[in-house]
């Protein structure tokens, strides 16, 4: 990192069990290298369950709790805005970021359920916007055959067809609008070969970004 650069801020896409956490944990480490005494890279999970708004997310998800599709949706974009001053600040002392899941999944999730695509895109403008967003595309055909879904809210097949259609529109819009980077990475393939593909692709970021940080669709 030089004087004048700040950490990367590096966003992980995908459907469920398209390997995005287990993705993340490869490129943490790999970024962290074997020097453990300095931070070089955090790994932050959205949603997070942990804060207050995160429980209540988490409620919903295990079909624990039941809110409008309009109510969550703002609970997941807030529950973003609650970790942004954190992101700020790893991103300032350099050291780089990896969401796994951010504002994509929201828009991607609810506007499946038919709502409007602009209106859950509104809540999330303004927030840091990621140097590099790497989007795990699988069949959901092949993810649904990797160990299979889980119990929660959203994972059967039919929602994550629907919702990997939301995902290209906004993958497409995402290569259109000079919004950072997308980049497609083929999650069928095999754990280290994807592994691998990620590492050349943020690679070039690993020693600190020089341009100052944007905000996401502003
Ligand atoms: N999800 C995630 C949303 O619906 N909106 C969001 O903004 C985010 C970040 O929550 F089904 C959905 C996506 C997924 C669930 O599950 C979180 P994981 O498996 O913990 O990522
Ligand atoms: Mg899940």
């Amino acid at each position: 990192m030089t004087a004048t650069s700040r950490g990367a801020f590096i966003v992980i896409e995908g459907l469920d069990r398209s390997g995005k956490s287990t993705q993340a944990a490869i490129l943490q480490s790999r970024l962290q290298g074997p020097e453990q005494s300095t931070t070089k890279a955090v790994l932050i999970k959205f949603p997070d369950r942990t804060t207050t708004i995160g429980k209540m997310i988490d409620a919903y998800l295990r079909s624990q709790s039941e809110f409008d599709d309009h109510a969550i949706h703002l609970l997941f974009s807030a529950n973003r805005w609650e970790l942004a001053s954190t992101i700020y600040a790893h991103l300032a002392a350099g050291t780089t970021v990896i969401a796994d899941r951010y504002a994509f999944s929201g828009i991607a999730f609810s506007a499946r359920k038919g709502l409007s695509y602009d209106w859950c895109r509104a809540p999330d403008i303004g927030l840091p916007a990621p140097d590099l967003t790497l989007f795990l595309n699988v069949e959901p055909g092949v993810a649904r055959t990797r160990g299979g879904y889980g119990e929660e809210r959203y994972e059967t097949e039919d929602v994550q067809r629907s919702v990997r259609v939301v995902f290209e529109r906004i993958g497409e819009e995402m290569k259109t609008d000079g919004q950072g980077q997308w980049v497609e990475i083929d999650a069928s393939r095999e754990k280290d070969l994807v592994a691998r593909n990620i590492w050349r692709v943020v690679e070039p970021l690993s020693r600190g970004v020089a341009s100052s940080l944007r905000k996401l669709w502003e």
